[in-house]
Protein backbone atom coordinates (compact mmCIF):
# COMPACT_ATOMS: atom_id res chain seq x y z
CA UNK A 1 0.00 0.00 0.00
CA UNK A 2 1.53 3.19 -0.92
CA UNK A 3 1.04 6.67 1.46
CA UNK A 4 2.56 10.00 1.45
CA UNK A 5 2.66 10.69 5.13
CA UNK A 6 2.19 6.69 6.33
CA UNK A 7 3.10 7.47 10.03
CA UNK A 8 0.44 9.75 10.42
CA UNK A 9 -2.50 8.04 7.94
CA UNK A 10 -2.02 4.90 9.63
CA UNK A 11 -2.13 6.24 13.25
CA UNK A 12 -3.61 4.47 15.83
CA UNK A 13 -7.15 5.59 16.73
CA UNK A 14 -6.09 6.74 20.23
CA UNK A 15 -2.60 8.47 19.35
CA UNK A 16 -5.38 10.44 16.68
CA UNK A 17 -7.23 11.37 19.49
CA UNK A 18 -4.51 12.41 21.85
CA UNK A 19 -3.20 14.71 18.72
CA UNK A 20 -6.42 16.36 18.01
CA UNK A 21 -6.90 17.52 22.03
CA UNK A 22 -3.81 18.78 22.24
CA UNK A 23 -4.45 20.79 19.13
CA UNK A 24 -7.94 21.57 19.77
CA UNK A 25 -6.64 22.79 23.03
CA UNK A 26 -3.98 25.11 21.17
CA UNK A 27 -6.06 26.43 18.62
CA UNK A 28 -8.91 27.46 20.82
CA UNK A 29 -6.65 29.63 22.54
CA UNK A 30 -5.16 30.90 19.52
CA UNK A 31 -8.05 31.57 18.30
CA UNK A 32 -8.94 33.46 21.56
CA UNK A 33 -5.90 35.49 21.38
CA UNK A 34 -6.05 36.68 18.04
CA UNK A 35 -9.58 36.45 15.87
CA UNK A 36 -11.78 39.36 17.54
CA UNK A 37 -15.10 37.58 16.72
CA UNK A 38 -13.81 34.62 18.56
CA UNK A 39 -13.14 36.05 21.60
CA UNK A 40 -16.31 37.82 21.43
CA UNK A 41 -18.05 34.59 20.49
CA UNK A 42 -16.42 32.77 23.42
CA UNK A 43 -17.04 35.91 26.01
CA UNK A 44 -20.49 36.04 25.44
CA UNK A 45 -21.15 32.61 26.63
CA UNK A 46 -18.26 32.97 29.40
CA UNK A 47 -16.86 30.36 27.87
CA UNK A 48 -12.57 30.36 28.34
CA UNK A 49 -9.92 28.74 26.82
CA UNK A 50 -8.67 26.99 29.67
CA UNK A 51 -12.48 25.06 29.34
CA UNK A 52 -11.40 23.21 26.93
CA UNK A 53 -9.34 20.38 27.86
CA UNK A 54 -9.35 17.99 25.27
CA UNK A 55 -11.20 16.66 21.82
CA UNK A 56 -14.39 15.52 23.64
CA UNK A 57 -15.23 19.04 25.13
CA UNK A 58 -15.37 20.69 21.03
CA UNK A 59 -19.44 20.65 21.74
CA UNK A 60 -19.06 23.46 24.32
CA UNK A 61 -17.33 25.81 21.15
CA UNK A 62 -20.04 28.33 19.43
CA UNK A 63 -20.23 27.48 15.72
CA UNK A 64 -19.10 29.90 12.75
CA UNK A 65 -21.10 30.49 9.68
CA UNK A 66 -20.71 31.76 6.23
CA UNK A 67 -22.52 34.97 7.54
CA UNK A 68 -19.33 35.77 10.78
CA UNK A 69 -17.61 35.18 7.31
CA UNK A 70 -19.07 37.91 5.33
CA UNK A 71 -19.74 40.36 8.27
CA UNK A 72 -15.22 40.03 8.56
CA UNK A 73 -15.10 40.84 4.62
CA UNK A 74 -12.18 41.13 4.37
CA UNK A 75 -9.77 40.48 6.72
CA UNK A 76 -11.52 40.95 10.62
CA UNK A 77 -11.19 36.68 10.41
CA UNK A 78 -7.55 36.37 10.27
CA UNK A 79 -5.45 35.59 12.59
CA UNK A 80 -2.43 37.20 11.73
CA UNK A 81 -1.92 40.71 10.26
CA UNK A 82 -1.53 40.40 6.51
CA UNK A 83 2.48 40.59 6.25
CA UNK A 84 2.42 36.96 7.69
CA UNK A 85 -0.26 35.59 4.83
CA UNK A 86 1.07 34.26 1.50
CA UNK A 87 -2.57 33.53 -0.26
CA UNK A 88 -5.96 34.76 -0.28
CA UNK A 89 -8.97 32.59 -2.04
CA UNK A 90 -12.32 33.51 -1.97
CA UNK A 91 -15.95 32.34 -2.74
CA UNK A 92 -18.80 33.17 -3.51
CA UNK A 93 -21.47 34.06 -0.49
CA UNK A 94 -25.09 34.62 -0.65
CA UNK A 95 -24.74 38.76 -1.45
CA UNK A 96 -22.32 38.38 -3.83
CA UNK A 97 -19.93 39.42 -1.34
CA UNK A 98 -16.89 36.79 -1.42
CA UNK A 99 -15.49 34.69 1.63
CA UNK A 100 -12.04 35.24 1.82
CA UNK A 101 -9.88 32.81 3.37
CA UNK A 102 -5.96 33.66 4.26
CA UNK A 103 -3.46 31.20 4.16
CA UNK A 104 0.32 31.68 5.96
CA UNK A 105 3.41 29.65 4.64
CA UNK A 106 2.82 26.89 6.81
CA UNK A 107 -1.30 26.66 5.79
CA UNK A 108 0.05 26.13 2.17
CA UNK A 109 2.28 23.42 3.33
CA UNK A 110 -0.13 21.49 5.25
CA UNK A 111 -2.42 22.09 2.58
CA UNK A 112 -0.36 20.85 0.17
CA UNK A 113 0.38 17.96 2.41
CA UNK A 114 -3.23 16.86 2.85
CA UNK A 115 -3.77 17.34 -1.46
CA UNK A 116 -0.75 14.89 -1.97
CA UNK A 117 -1.69 12.64 0.36
CA UNK A 118 -5.21 12.21 -1.56
CA UNK A 119 -3.09 12.07 -5.01
CA UNK A 120 -1.34 9.05 -3.71
CA UNK A 121 -4.87 7.72 -2.93
CA UNK A 122 -5.56 8.41 -6.53
CA UNK A 123 -2.53 6.09 -7.97
CA UNK A 124 0.35 8.83 -8.07
CA UNK A 125 3.61 8.90 -6.71
CA UNK A 126 6.70 11.06 -7.40
CA UNK A 127 6.72 9.91 -11.07
CA UNK A 128 3.46 10.54 -12.10
CA UNK A 129 2.50 13.63 -14.58
CA UNK A 130 -0.43 15.47 -12.68
CA UNK A 131 -2.81 17.27 -15.09
CA UNK A 132 -4.62 19.84 -13.26
CA UNK A 133 -7.80 21.15 -15.13
CA UNK A 134 -9.35 22.79 -11.98
CA UNK A 135 -9.14 26.54 -12.58
CA UNK A 136 -6.33 28.66 -11.23
CA UNK A 137 -7.55 31.94 -9.53
CA UNK A 138 -8.99 33.04 -6.53
CA UNK A 139 -10.89 29.05 -6.47
CA UNK A 140 -8.73 26.37 -4.63
CA UNK A 141 -9.23 23.93 -7.12
CA UNK A 142 -5.91 24.60 -9.12
CA UNK A 143 -3.47 26.14 -7.18
CA UNK A 144 -4.42 23.46 -3.95
CA UNK A 145 -3.59 20.47 -6.66
CA UNK A 146 -0.73 21.96 -8.41
CA UNK A 147 1.05 22.29 -4.83
CA UNK A 148 0.18 18.74 -4.00
CA UNK A 149 1.95 17.40 -7.24
CA UNK A 150 4.97 19.17 -6.87
CA UNK A 151 4.62 18.33 -2.76
CA UNK A 152 4.86 14.24 -4.22
CA UNK A 153 7.44 15.51 -6.47
CA UNK A 154 5.56 15.08 -9.39
CA UNK A 155 5.54 16.58 -12.72
CA UNK A 156 2.60 19.30 -12.80
CA UNK A 157 0.89 19.87 -15.81
CA UNK A 158 -0.92 23.90 -15.04
CA UNK A 159 -3.64 23.38 -17.70
CA UNK A 160 -6.12 24.94 -15.48
CA UNK A 161 -9.82 24.83 -16.78
CA UNK A 162 -11.58 24.91 -20.62
CA UNK A 163 -10.04 24.50 -24.59
CA UNK A 164 -10.69 20.87 -23.87
CA UNK A 165 -8.79 19.82 -27.61
CA UNK A 166 -5.93 21.28 -26.40
CA UNK A 167 -6.36 19.21 -22.72
CA UNK A 168 -6.64 16.36 -24.66
CA UNK A 169 -3.05 17.24 -27.05
CA UNK A 170 -1.02 17.56 -23.48
CA UNK A 171 -3.04 14.54 -22.04
CA UNK A 172 -1.44 12.34 -24.83
CA UNK A 173 1.71 14.32 -25.52
CA UNK A 174 2.48 14.61 -21.29
CA UNK A 175 1.32 11.16 -20.87
CA UNK A 176 -0.54 12.07 -18.10
CA UNK A 177 -1.27 9.39 -15.56
CA UNK A 178 -3.27 11.37 -13.04
CA UNK A 179 -6.24 14.04 -13.36
CA UNK A 180 -7.59 16.55 -11.53
CA UNK A 181 -11.12 18.37 -12.42
CA UNK A 182 -15.18 17.78 -11.51
CA UNK A 183 -16.80 15.20 -12.32
CA UNK A 184 -18.86 16.35 -14.78
CA UNK A 185 -15.63 17.39 -17.51
CA UNK A 186 -13.92 14.45 -16.70
CA UNK A 187 -17.17 12.44 -18.37
CA UNK A 188 -17.33 15.84 -21.04
CA UNK A 189 -13.38 15.16 -21.95
CA UNK A 190 -14.15 11.22 -22.50
CA UNK A 191 -16.33 11.70 -24.46
CA UNK A 192 -14.57 13.68 -26.70
CA UNK A 193 -11.64 11.66 -26.16
CA UNK A 194 -14.21 8.90 -27.74
CA UNK A 195 -15.16 11.23 -30.68
CA UNK A 196 -11.90 11.71 -31.84
CA UNK A 197 -11.11 7.95 -31.94
CA UNK A 198 -8.54 7.82 -29.58
CA UNK A 199 -7.09 4.81 -27.72
CA UNK A 200 -7.62 4.18 -23.54
CA UNK A 201 -4.00 3.01 -22.53
CA UNK A 202 -2.40 3.75 -25.69
CA UNK A 203 -3.11 7.65 -26.23
CA UNK A 204 -4.46 8.18 -22.96
CA UNK A 205 -2.58 6.77 -20.59
CA UNK A 206 -4.73 8.27 -17.05
CA UNK A 207 -4.53 5.61 -14.35
CA UNK A 208 -6.57 7.96 -11.93
CA UNK A 209 -8.26 11.37 -10.83
CA UNK A 210 -9.67 13.15 -7.63
CA UNK A 211 -12.58 14.49 -8.89
CA UNK A 212 -14.97 16.93 -6.68
CA UNK A 213 -16.30 20.46 -6.07
CA UNK A 214 -19.53 19.59 -6.77
CA UNK A 215 -21.87 16.54 -6.13
CA UNK A 216 -21.58 13.35 -8.09
CA UNK A 217 -23.19 9.93 -7.75
CA UNK A 218 -21.97 6.36 -7.52
CA UNK A 219 -23.37 5.92 -10.77
CA UNK A 220 -20.99 8.70 -12.62
CA UNK A 221 -18.02 6.85 -10.83
CA UNK A 222 -18.58 3.22 -12.83
CA UNK A 223 -18.88 5.45 -15.68
CA UNK A 224 -15.39 7.13 -15.53
CA UNK A 225 -14.02 4.48 -14.51
CA UNK A 226 -15.29 2.56 -17.59
CA UNK A 227 -14.80 4.83 -19.42
CA UNK A 228 -11.31 5.58 -18.73
CA UNK A 229 -10.27 2.62 -17.23
CA UNK A 230 -9.12 4.62 -13.94
CA UNK A 231 -9.31 4.80 -10.64
CA UNK A 232 -12.17 7.73 -9.64
CA UNK A 233 -11.42 9.12 -6.59
CA UNK A 234 -14.06 11.58 -4.73
CA UNK A 235 -12.23 14.81 -3.51
CA UNK A 236 -13.92 17.11 -1.02
CA UNK A 237 -12.86 20.25 0.41
CA UNK A 238 -14.20 24.14 0.48
CA UNK A 239 -11.52 27.18 0.23
CA UNK A 240 -12.57 28.98 4.08
CA UNK A 241 -10.97 25.34 5.40
CA UNK A 242 -8.47 24.46 2.72
CA UNK A 243 -9.60 23.82 -0.49
CA UNK A 244 -9.39 20.46 -2.71
CA UNK A 245 -7.91 17.45 0.14
CA UNK A 246 -10.10 17.56 3.38
CA UNK A 247 -11.09 14.65 2.29
CA UNK A 248 -10.84 11.53 -0.38
CA UNK A 249 -11.30 7.93 -1.36
CA UNK A 250 -8.88 5.54 -1.67
CA UNK A 251 -9.06 3.13 -3.95
CA UNK A 252 -11.38 0.86 -1.88
CA UNK A 253 -14.07 3.89 -1.94
CA UNK A 254 -14.99 3.11 2.25
CA UNK A 255 -15.60 6.79 2.57
CA UNK A 256 -13.35 9.51 1.76
CA UNK A 257 -10.60 9.47 4.00
CA UNK A 258 -11.08 13.31 6.38
CA UNK A 259 -7.30 14.19 7.23
CA UNK A 260 -8.84 14.56 10.70
CA UNK A 261 -5.02 15.64 12.19
CA UNK A 262 -5.52 19.16 10.77
CA UNK A 263 -9.53 19.04 10.29
CA UNK A 264 -12.04 17.89 12.84
CA UNK A 265 -15.04 16.93 11.56
CA UNK A 266 -18.57 16.39 13.04
CA UNK A 267 -21.91 15.69 11.98
CA UNK A 268 -24.93 17.70 13.66
CA UNK A 269 -28.63 17.65 12.92
CA UNK A 270 -29.79 20.46 11.08
CA UNK A 271 -32.83 21.65 12.42
CA UNK A 272 -31.24 21.29 16.40
CA UNK A 273 -27.82 21.30 15.60
CA UNK A 274 -26.86 18.17 18.46
CA UNK A 275 -24.33 16.10 17.38
CA UNK A 276 -25.41 13.00 15.90
CA UNK A 277 -22.82 10.17 15.67
CA UNK A 278 -21.79 7.63 12.78
CA UNK A 279 -24.06 7.05 10.08
CA UNK A 280 -26.23 9.66 10.90
CA UNK A 281 -27.12 12.17 8.27
CA UNK A 282 -26.95 15.97 8.91
CA UNK A 283 -24.96 19.09 8.50
CA UNK A 284 -21.18 18.78 8.19
CA UNK A 285 -18.97 20.84 10.79
CA UNK A 286 -15.69 21.45 10.72
CA UNK A 287 -12.97 22.45 12.84
CA UNK A 288 -9.45 23.20 11.49
CA UNK A 289 -6.97 22.27 14.04
CA UNK A 290 -3.61 23.69 13.19
CA UNK A 291 -4.25 26.66 10.51
CA UNK A 292 -2.74 29.92 11.58
CA UNK A 293 -4.11 32.47 8.81
CA UNK A 294 -7.71 31.99 9.39
CA UNK A 295 -8.59 28.73 12.04
CA UNK A 296 -11.79 28.15 12.06
CA UNK A 297 -13.89 26.38 15.15
CA UNK A 298 -17.36 24.04 14.42
CA UNK A 299 -17.70 26.10 10.92
CA UNK A 300 -20.94 24.87 9.27
CA UNK A 301 -20.85 23.76 6.00
CA UNK A 302 -23.38 23.14 5.04
CA UNK A 303 -22.83 20.49 3.50
CA UNK A 304 -25.56 17.30 3.66
CA UNK A 305 -23.53 14.04 4.46
CA UNK A 306 -22.60 11.24 7.41
CA UNK A 307 -19.41 9.74 8.60
CA UNK A 308 -18.45 6.33 8.83
CA UNK A 309 -15.61 4.72 11.22
CA UNK A 310 -15.79 1.56 9.66
CA UNK A 311 -12.40 -0.26 9.20
CA UNK A 312 -10.74 0.19 5.81
CA UNK A 313 -8.65 -2.23 3.97
CA UNK A 314 -5.95 0.06 2.86
CA UNK A 315 -4.97 0.70 6.44
CA UNK A 316 -5.59 4.59 6.55
CA UNK A 317 -7.59 4.98 10.36
CA UNK A 318 -9.09 8.34 9.43
CA UNK A 319 -12.62 9.04 9.93
CA UNK A 320 -14.67 8.92 6.37
CA UNK A 321 -16.94 11.38 4.86
CA UNK A 322 -19.75 9.50 2.88
CA UNK A 323 -20.83 11.67 -0.03
CA UNK A 324 -22.16 14.93 0.52
CA UNK A 325 -26.27 14.29 -0.94
CA UNK A 326 -26.91 17.97 -0.40
CA UNK A 327 -26.42 21.21 0.96
CA UNK A 328 -29.04 23.06 4.09
CA UNK A 329 -29.18 26.69 1.58
CA UNK A 330 -29.95 27.48 -1.16
CA UNK A 331 -26.50 27.43 -3.29
CA UNK A 332 -26.33 25.71 -6.84
CA UNK A 333 -23.04 24.24 -7.69
CA UNK A 334 -22.84 24.83 -11.86
CA UNK A 335 -19.67 23.33 -13.48
CA UNK A 336 -17.79 23.69 -10.80
CA UNK A 337 -19.12 27.14 -9.46
CA UNK A 338 -20.93 28.08 -6.54
CA UNK A 339 -24.01 30.42 -6.78
CA UNK A 340 -26.46 31.73 -4.91
CA UNK A 341 -29.94 32.82 -5.92
CA UNK A 342 -29.53 36.34 -4.28
CA UNK A 343 -26.09 36.66 -6.49
CA UNK A 344 -29.14 36.57 -9.68
CA UNK A 345 -31.64 38.39 -7.76
CA UNK A 346 -28.86 41.64 -7.55
CA UNK A 347 -28.04 41.60 -10.81
CA UNK A 348 -31.50 41.61 -11.83
CA UNK A 349 -32.68 44.33 -9.46
CA UNK A 350 -30.05 46.76 -11.39
CA UNK A 351 -31.90 46.77 -14.57
CA UNK A 352 -34.76 48.47 -14.97
CA UNK A 353 -36.07 46.86 -18.30
CA UNK A 354 -36.71 43.46 -16.46
CA UNK A 355 -38.99 42.71 -12.92
CA UNK A 356 -37.48 40.90 -10.20
CA UNK A 357 -39.63 38.21 -11.20
CA UNK A 358 -37.75 34.70 -11.90
CA UNK A 359 -37.08 31.33 -11.93
CA UNK A 360 -33.63 29.34 -12.20
CA UNK A 361 -33.97 25.78 -14.06
CA UNK A 362 -31.11 23.85 -13.35
CA UNK A 363 -29.74 20.93 -15.79
CA UNK A 364 -27.40 18.42 -17.21
CA UNK A 365 -27.32 18.12 -20.64
CA UNK A 366 -24.30 16.01 -22.45
CA UNK A 367 -22.52 15.24 -18.74
CA UNK A 368 -22.69 19.16 -18.06
CA UNK A 369 -24.60 21.77 -16.12
CA UNK A 370 -27.02 24.02 -17.88
CA UNK A 371 -28.91 27.00 -15.92
CA UNK A 372 -31.59 28.78 -17.38
CA UNK A 373 -33.21 32.25 -15.99
CA UNK A 374 -36.59 33.19 -17.00
CA UNK A 375 -37.44 36.23 -16.32
CA UNK A 376 -39.90 38.62 -16.60
CA UNK A 377 -39.61 41.90 -18.57
CA UNK A 378 -41.27 45.37 -17.13
CA UNK A 379 -44.34 46.34 -18.42
CA UNK A 380 -43.31 49.15 -20.44
CA UNK A 381 -41.26 46.80 -22.78
CA UNK A 382 -43.69 44.77 -25.28
CA UNK A 383 -42.08 40.92 -26.40
CA UNK A 384 -42.79 41.70 -30.05
CA UNK A 385 -39.91 44.53 -29.71
CA UNK A 386 -37.72 42.34 -30.84
CA UNK A 387 -34.69 44.10 -31.53
CA UNK A 388 -34.93 45.96 -28.18
CA UNK A 389 -35.67 42.37 -26.37
CA UNK A 390 -32.24 41.46 -27.82
CA UNK A 391 -30.19 44.17 -26.64
CA UNK A 392 -31.73 43.83 -23.08
CA UNK A 393 -31.20 40.29 -23.24
CA UNK A 394 -27.62 40.32 -24.77
CA UNK A 395 -26.93 42.90 -21.83
CA UNK A 396 -28.32 40.74 -18.76
CA UNK A 397 -26.47 38.20 -20.18
CA UNK A 398 -22.97 39.43 -20.11
CA UNK A 399 -23.72 41.03 -16.46
CA UNK A 400 -24.77 37.72 -14.99
CA UNK A 401 -21.69 36.00 -17.00
CA UNK A 402 -19.67 38.41 -15.07
CA UNK A 403 -21.08 38.64 -11.83
CA UNK A 404 -21.64 34.65 -11.31
CA UNK A 405 -18.19 33.61 -13.14
CA UNK A 406 -20.57 31.13 -14.91
CA UNK A 407 -22.70 32.04 -18.08
CA UNK A 408 -26.48 31.51 -17.81
CA UNK A 409 -29.16 31.21 -20.67
CA UNK A 410 -31.50 34.39 -20.31
CA UNK A 411 -35.40 33.73 -21.05
CA UNK A 412 -37.12 36.88 -21.22
CA UNK A 413 -41.07 36.59 -20.47
CA UNK A 414 -43.89 38.70 -20.57
CA UNK A 415 -45.29 40.04 -17.20
CA UNK A 416 -46.67 38.18 -14.94
CA UNK A 417 -45.89 35.22 -16.91
CA UNK A 418 -42.98 33.62 -13.57
CA UNK A 419 -45.53 31.93 -11.42
CA UNK A 420 -46.31 33.98 -8.18
CA UNK A 421 -46.11 31.82 -4.82
CA UNK A 422 -47.92 32.61 -1.56
CA UNK A 423 -45.48 30.91 0.68
CA UNK A 424 -41.51 30.66 0.53
CA UNK A 425 -40.55 31.84 -3.25
CA UNK A 426 -39.70 28.81 -4.60
CA UNK A 427 -37.61 29.83 -7.82
CA UNK A 428 -35.45 26.86 -8.13
CA UNK A 429 -35.86 23.73 -10.73
CA UNK A 430 -33.02 21.70 -10.25
CA UNK A 431 -33.55 18.84 -12.87
CA UNK A 432 -29.75 17.11 -12.79
CA UNK A 433 -30.75 13.86 -11.77
CA UNK A 434 -27.71 11.97 -9.72
CA UNK A 435 -28.15 8.80 -11.97
O1 LIG B 1 -14.93 23.44 -4.40
C1 LIG B 1 -12.79 23.15 -3.34
C2 LIG B 1 -12.52 21.96 -4.17
C3 LIG B 1 -11.86 22.11 -5.37
C4 LIG B 1 -12.90 20.70 -3.74
C5 LIG B 1 -11.58 21.00 -6.14
C6 LIG B 1 -12.62 19.59 -4.50
C7 LIG B 1 -11.96 19.75 -5.69
P1 LIG B 1 -15.46 25.98 -2.88
O2 LIG B 1 -15.50 26.63 -4.20
O3 LIG B 1 -15.28 26.83 -1.68
O4 LIG B 1 -14.29 24.95 -2.81
O5 LIG B 1 -16.78 25.13 -2.74
C8 LIG B 1 -16.99 24.34 -1.61
O6 LIG B 1 -18.24 22.73 -2.94
O7 LIG B 1 -19.00 23.20 0.51
C9 LIG B 1 -19.45 21.60 -1.27
O8 LIG B 1 -20.76 22.10 -1.29
C10 LIG B 1 -18.92 21.51 -2.70
N1 LIG B 1 -18.00 20.37 -2.86
C11 LIG B 1 -16.66 20.38 -2.84
N2 LIG B 1 -16.19 19.13 -3.04
C12 LIG B 1 -17.26 18.31 -3.17
C13 LIG B 1 -17.44 16.91 -3.38
C14 LIG B 1 -14.12 23.82 -3.59
N3 LIG B 1 -16.43 16.08 -3.53
C15 LIG B 1 -18.28 23.56 -1.76
N4 LIG B 1 -18.72 16.45 -3.42
C16 LIG B 1 -18.49 22.58 -0.63
C17 LIG B 1 -19.78 17.27 -3.27
C18 LIG B 1 -18.43 19.11 -3.04
N5 LIG B 1 -19.67 18.59 -3.11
Amino acid sequence: MQYFQQEIETMSKAEKRALQSERLVNIVKYAYENQTPYRAKMDAIKLKPSDIKSIDDIYKLPFTVKQDLRDAYPFGMMARPKSDLVHLHASSATTGKLTVAGYTQKDIDVWAECAARCLVMAGADKNSVVHVSYGYGLFTGGLGMHYAGEKLGAVVVPASAGNTQKQIQLLVDFEADIICCTPSYIIYLAEEIEKMGLKIGKDIKLKGGVFGAEAWSEGMREDIEKRLNIRACDIYGLSEIAGPGVACDCQFKTGMHFQDDHYYPEIVDVDTLEPLGYDKSGELVITTLTKEGMPLIRYRTRDIASLNDDPCPCGRTSVKLNKITGRSDDMLIIRGVNVFPSQIESVLLKNENIQPHYHINVDRVNNLDTMEIVVELSPHIALDEVAHVEEIRKKLSADMASALSVSAKITLVSPGTVARSEGKAKRITDNRKLK
